[in-house]
């Protein structure tokens, strides 16, 4: 059986626009107007933010907050490192989704050793770098800083300096780069990339099954498809944005909504059986922001119900951890 433990990064300085830090907490009022327990019944932990630095007035950068994100990726590794070494299986609960390096960090920090699948739940590619980003915000670059992936076959920032030097930072992370490889990675739900992005998803094959493919097969089909390909990796990490739900007839609480997503049951029914592979190892619910949400906290309701559920899962599961690379 696996024993829980949340991680909570409050951090949102990734995002380009304000208020993802108070996700974590609104899925908390969620819980509790549900009458529910849920975190009475885990230990959690808070790992600490630099979301202070937002009072001041940001400079322009292709890769915005960049040091100060290299401290939180410190303090949520950390965390990981220890939970992980507890025999704790991990949950985190983010704020931004530049938190999903900081994770892949903290997973390869603790299992160097190991070969780390990635499953991405996402709307989006998150496959930026400071070369080919438009807007400059890091959570639209986790995976491209997990692979040490720069894309300068499709550059068009000149980047140097403080940029550039945080940069190789955030892919040298933990003294591994890359953490992760494309061979490695399926996409769930990815329908809103960039040019650039879509350069690496073809030039890599990446593996991505879109609603229209999850509807098509049937989301057993979907999951034992995605399970067989990583089939190689010794463990797997599950990130879940939750604007791989559809905006529309879910909520717009989240920094950059898109439409024609997953419904809440097929987000759902898709991470319960995702998660039952006992090669998982840690699963991270990102990007709600209630601030931005017009149906109230509707955005946060969902996501409570989705990680209640997946908790009950992962908690039934036969634990997957290893200590130093031995099996605990
Ligand atoms: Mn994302």
């Amino acid at each position: 059986m696996s024993k829980i433990k949340l991680i909570e990064n409050h951090s949102e300085i990734g995002a380009g626009t304000r208020g993802a830090s108070l996700g974590v907490d609104a899925i908390k009022i969620a819980s509790i107007n549900a009458s529910s327990e849920f975190f009475a019944n885990f230990p959690s932990e808070k790992v600490p933010t630099e979301n202070d630095i937002l009072f001041k007035r940001r400079k322009p950068s292709f890769a915005k907050n960049i040091k100060e994100i290299s401290k939180v990726f410190e303090y949520l590794s950390h965390s990981l490192k220890n939970t992980f070494n507890n025999g704790f299986f991990p949950i985190v609960l983010a704020g931004d989704h530049s938190s999903a390096a900081g994770t892949i960090a903290g997973i390869k920090a603790t299992f160097p050793n190991k070969r780390l699948g990635v499953i991405w739940v996402d709307a989006h590619a998150d496959l930026h770098s400071p070369y080919t980003t438009p807007s400059g915000n890091v959570h639209g670059m986790p995976l491209a800083i997990s692979l040490g992936e720069d894309n300068l076959d499709r550059k068009s920032n000149e980047v140097k300096g403080a940029t550039l030097e945080g940069w190789e930072n955030l892919k040298n992370f933990a003294g591994i780069s890359p953490k992760i490889n494309y061979e490695d990675i399926v996409f769930f739900g990815v329908r809103d990339t960039e040019d650039q992005e879509d350069y690496l998803i073809k030039k890599h094959h990446l593996k991505c099954f879109s609603v229209t493919d999850v509807r098509t097969k049937g989301i057993e089909t979907a999951v034992n498809e995605a399970n067989e390909y990583l089939e190689n990796c010794d463990l797997i990490y599950i990130s879940f944005d939750v604007d791989s739900m559809d905006c529309n007839y879910v909520s717009h609480g989240t920094g950059t909504p898109v439409p024609v997503g997953f419904s809440e049951y097929e987000a759902t029914k898709l991470l319960l059986n995702l998660l039952k592979n006992e090669k998982v190892c840690c699963f991270e619910v990102t990007e709600v922001n209630p601030t931005l949400d017009e149906k109230c906290n509707v955005m946060a309701e969902t996501a409570f119900r989705i990680l209640e559920k997946s908790a009950a899962i992962l908690e039934k599961k036969k634990s997957p951890f290893t200590r130093n690379g031995q099996a605990v």
